[in-house]
């Protein structure tokens, strides 16, 4: 290995709740077997490459802040190599076996498709040997439709078709990146696929112009023979006021009224779900109906600002949360956890990316960990089979079947009077979650 970036921090090992030094796992230990498999199996982690190694962590009111090293350099391509060799030596040290990236994170945007392109080649070799010389693979890969300003107005929502073409003709190359790269997924996250006013906008047109692409997308995929998994990730607004695939539900209603449902699942993203007025297990549970939850963005916002701060998950009630609905499902297929977070202004230096995803897996482990107790014990998953136990037999089951209408509802109400029912006992089943934290 050429240059090392982080060579006064040692590889991160497991040293169990009682260790005092920050620079180790307390509780992820990626061998250890929970509910019938190892942690590392259950977690997939994956760092954001546009966040852990590019992001300088400016915000509206300043500029950025945080010390890269691997960044400088007055040779674009160059230094972008150097920033891959940086990453995985990181993802080496953090013990973490995946990554995502938008293309233009890895590699800088041309002055013409072609010259990004050969860019984004030049920076992709670098990656391959990286991966060949370490294991780390690619969860997902995706294209950046929302930096450059071309893309001010929408890419495939674009008014402008020259747009719509460039922004495919982007993506098109993403896929054959991230296919070769033997990345495991694709997502797209609509950045500016939405608006900023109606007042200018045709909605419906620009929803069909949405369709349009990524049936293209889906259409170059059997052509190329990639075999990953598309993704969607719902996000309300921000950078738009409102975007197109606003939540969970939004996003399978556009997918079935495109007929692309079969193509898609979703990435679910934490603070994505919180900026859209619900909560990351009410978007888990959205995309787990439809058999569409694929992979997770895992972050978390601060609801005094109520901006998409991407923060580092460290809350164990949300990570327990996100990890009952993962068991249930029975884990990720192609999908993984990703750390879509960046650390504060304030922790400029590289050593702070080592506690920010220390910190996050560890929230993770011991939400894992208290979540298969709570599965275990049995007693709140029994409560809710209970409560819906009316409809296993008699006149449930004969709704369920579809076998009875009104009429029959009818007879059996005017048979049976008012009906009984039960207290929710929501304290109660708050107080046993609690018991187990
Ligand atoms: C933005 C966001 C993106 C996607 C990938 O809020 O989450 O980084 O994850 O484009
Ligand atoms: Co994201």
């Amino acid at each position: 290995m050429s240059q090392e970036y982080f060579s006064d921090i040692p590889k991160i090992a497991y040293e169990g709740p009682d260790s005092k030094n920050p620079l180790s796992f307390r509780h992820y230990n990626p061998e250890e077997v929970v509910g019938g498999k190892s942690m590392r199996e259950h977690f997939r982690f994956s760092i954001a490459y546009w966040h852990a190694m590019k992001n300088t962590l400016a915000d509206p009111f300043g500029v950025g802040t945080a010390i890269r090293p691997w960044n400088e350099g007055s040779d674009p391509v160059e230094a972008a190599k150097n920033c891959a060799r940086a990453a995985f030596e990181f993802m080496d040290k953090l013990g973490v076996d995946y990554y995502c990236f938008h293309d233009r994170d890895v590699a800088p945007e041309g002055a013409t498709l072609a010259e990004s392109n050969a860019n984004l080649d030049a920076v992709a070799d670098v990656l391959e040997a990286e991966q060949a010389r370490t294991g780390k693979k690619l969860l997902w890969g995706t294209a950046c439709l929302f930096a450059h300003s071309r893309y001010n107005q929408g890419a495939a929502t674009s008014p402008y078709a020259d747009v719509f073409a460039y922004a495919g003709a982007q993506v098109k190359k993403a896929m054959e990146v991230t296919k070769r790269l033997g990345g495991e997924g694709y997502t797209f996250w609509g950045g500016r696929e939405g608006y900023a006013s109606l007042v200018n906008t045709d909605m419906k047109r620009e929803l069909d112009h949405l369709g349009r692409m990524l049936h293209m997308a889906v259409d170059w995929k059997k052509e190329i023979g990639f075999t990953g998994q598309f993704y969607i990730e719902p996000k309300p607004r921000e950078p738009s006021t409102h975007q197109y695939d606003s939540d969970a539900a939004a996003c399978l209603n556009f997918l079935r009224e495109y007929d692309l449902l079969d193509h898609f699942k979703l990435n679910i993203e934490t603070n994505h779900a919180t900026l859209a007025g619900h909560t990351v297990q009410h978007d888990l549970e959205v995309a787990m109906g439809a058999n569409a939850l694929g992979s997770i963005d895992a972050n978390t916002g601060d609801t005094l600002i109520g901006w998409d701060t991407d923060q580092f998950p460290t809350d164990i009630y949300m990570t327990t949360e996100i990890m009952l609905r993962l068991l249930k499902m029975g884990g990720f297929t192609t999908g993984g956890l990703n750390f879509d977070a960046k650390v504060r202004r304030e922790s400029f230096e590289p050593v702070d990316l080592f506690y920010a995803h220390i910190g996050g897996m560890d929230a993770f482990a011991r939400g894992l960990k208290i979540a298969q107790a709570i599965i275990d014990d049995g007693r709140l998953s029994d409560f809710v089979k209970d409560r819906y136990s009316s409809y296993d037999s008699g006149i449930g089951a004969q709704i369920e079947a579809g076998s009875i209408g009104f009429k029959e509802l009818e007879a059996h109400t005017l048979a049976n009077g008012e009906p009984s029912i039960k207290s929710g006992r929501q304290e109660m089943l708050e107080n046993l979650v609690n018991d187990f934290i």
